[in-house]
C-alpha cells in the first residue's frame, strides 16, 4: 500500500516518535544526560569510529533532541535538520559551514540585527564580505552576484520591516549561478511557508519563536535539503563550535511545536482584525502585513506562504517621541522584543532589535524612527484593540496639547 503523506497538523504531534520505543510513554521522554556507557571498551571503539550507530555523548546525539530534530525535518520537507542553543549559533555555524575566506555571501537588504553583527565580524576577521541588496526582480538579484559569491541569504518577510522576497526569483536565479540559497524562515515558521520546497538547500529558524511559541526558551534549527550534508555539518562544526540545544529545551519545543498549527491560524486572524483597526487610525501612516491585500507584494505572499502570520509593522506619524510615547501608553501589550509568544509584544527597532546596525545601513533596510514592530499574539483581538486605541488616543492629546 502506497504510504498516505500526513498533514502538517498531524506531523506536529507524531512525527518521528514510537512511544512503543518507549514503554508506551505518550510523551516524548527527557533524557536529560551528559554522556552515554559503553557496554565495553569495543562499543565504545565502534561507536567513535562509525562502525557502530548509538549515542557516545550529548554534544553529538541525544534521543529527545533527536526526535524534535527528525520532526522539523519532515515539517520543511527536508532531509534532514540539527537543533542549536539559539538561532544565532544554527545561522552562525551554517555560514561557517557554507564560507571560506574570501567569498562573498548576497543578502536582502535587510536582515535581524545579529545576522548583521555575525557578517560584520566575518567580513572584519575573516575576509568573508556580503552585500545586502533589494531583490525585487531576477535581475537586481543577478546584478548583484560577484565571482566570489557562493550563496543567497534571505529573510522573507524580512525582519523588521516585513518586506517580502520572491523565493521563487531567488531560486531561479541561485541555479543558473549554482549559487547556495539559505532562507532564514523564522517569520512565517514551517507552518506558513517551506522553502525548500521552492528549491532553498538550507533552512533557518530562531525556534525562540513561533516553534517554541511560549516564551521560555531560546533555540535554533537548521534544516537541509540534503541528510547528508547535515550529518556533516553535525560531526564538524555543531560538534567543534558547539552551538547545541539542552534537552530540556528540546523537549520543550516538541511541546510548543504541538500547537503550532492553531497558533499560526490564529495569530494570522489575529493579525487580520488588527490591520483592519490599524487602516482607520489617523495617526498610523503605514501598514506592512503580508496578506495585506492593499500591500503591493500581495501576489508574492499568496504564492509563498500559507497565510500572513502574526507580525505587523508600522509606522506612526511623530517619529521617535510618538513611537516610544505610544509604546509607554499600553497596557496590555508588553514592550518588549523577541516574537510569536502568545503574549501580544511590541517594540521599537531603531533602538532595539536593530539599534546596534548603524543608522544609514537602518534606514536603507527601511527602518525608520517611526517604525514599531507588534507580535500578535493569542489573546482577544477585541482587548487588543482597546489597547491600541487608548495608547493612540493618548498619544494625539500629547500632539494636540504641544499644538
Ligand atoms: N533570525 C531572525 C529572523 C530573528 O528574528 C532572530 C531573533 C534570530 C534569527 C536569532 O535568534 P535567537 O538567537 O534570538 O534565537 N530575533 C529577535 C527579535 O526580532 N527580537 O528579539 C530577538
Amino acid at each position: 500500500m502506497k504510504e498516505r503523506q500526513l498533514h502538517k497538523d498531524t506531523k506536529v504531534i507524531h512525527e518521528g516518535y514510537n512511544d512503543k520505543d518507549f514503554g508506551g510513554s505518550l510523551t516524548v521522554p527527557l533524557f536529560q544526560t551528559s554522556t552515554y556507557s559503553f557496554d565495553d571498551a569495543r562499543q565504545g571503539e565502534r561507536r567513535f569510529s562509525g562502525e557502530e550507530e548509538g549515542y557516545i555523548y550529548s554534544r553529538l546525539g541525544n534521543p529527545t533532541v533527536h526526535v524534535l530534530e527528525e520532526r522539523i525535518a519532515s515539517l520543511e520537507n527536508g532531509g534532514g535538520a540539527l537543533a542549536f542553543g539559539s538561532g544565532m549559533a544554527a545561522v552562525s555555524t551554517l555560514l561557517v559551514h557554507l564560507t571560506k575566506s574570501g567569498d562573498h555571501i548576497l543578502c536582502t537588504r535587510g536582515i535581524y540585527g545579529c545576522t548583521f553583527g555575525l557578517l560584520k565580524i566575518m567580513a572584519e576577521k575573516y575576509n568573508i564580505t556580503h552585500d545586502l541588496v533589494q531583490m525585487g526582480t531576477e535581475e537586481e538579484i543577478e546584478k548583484a552576484i560577484r565571482p566570489e559569491t557562493v550563496c543567497i541569504y534571505v529573510e522573507s518577510p524580512i525582519n523588521p520591516t516585513m518586506e517580502l522576497v520572491d523565493l521563487h526569483a531567488v531560486v531561479n536565479v541561485a541555479k543558473r549561478h549554482g549559487l547556495r540559497v539559505v532562507v532564514d524562515n523564522t517569520f512565517s515558521s514551517p507552518y506558513l511557508q517551506n522553502p525548500l520546497s521552492i528549491g532553498a538547500d538550507f533552512v533557518l529558524h530562531s525556534a525562540t519563536k513561533y516553534i517554541n511559541g511560549h516564551g521560555d526558551v531560546i533555540a535554533g534549527l537548521l534544516i537541509g535539503k540534503e541528510k547528508d550534508e547535515i550529518e556533516k555539518i553535525r560531526l564538524t562544526i555543531q560538534k567543534d563550535y558547539g552551538g547545541i540545544i539542552s534537552p530540556f529545551d528540546a523537549w520543550l519545543l516538541i511541546r510548543g511545536l504541538k500547537t503550532l498549527p492553531v497558533r499560526m491560524e490564529r495569530h494570522s486572524s489575529n493579525a487580520e482584525k488588527l490591520i483592519n483597526y490599524l487602516k482607520k487610525e489617523k495617526l498610523v501612516d503605514e501598514i506592512f502585513y503580508p496578506f495585506d491585500p492593499d500591500n503591493p507584494l500581495y501576489e508574492i505572499a499568496k504564492r509563498q506562504m500559507r497565510a500572513g502570520g502574526g507580525l505587523i509593522s508600522f509606522t506612526v506619524k511623530g517619529g521617535k517621541e510618538a513611537a516610544q510615547l505610544f509604546l509607554d501608553s499600553l497596557s496590555l501589550i508588553k514592550i518588549a522584543v523577541s516574537l510569536g509568544d502568545a503574549e501580544t509584544l511590541i517594540q521599537h527597532p531603531a533602538t532595539m532589535t536593530h539599534s546596534s546596525v548603524p543608522e544609514q545601513d537602518r534606514l536603507q533596510m527601511g527602518i525608520t524612527d517611526s517604525l514599531i514592530r507588534l507580535s500578535v499574539g493569542l489573546e482577544h483581538a477585541e482587548d487588543l484593540i482597546a489597547d491600541l486605541e487608548s495608547a493612540f488616543r493618548i498619544v494625539e492629546a500629547s500632539v494636540s496639547e504641544r499644538a
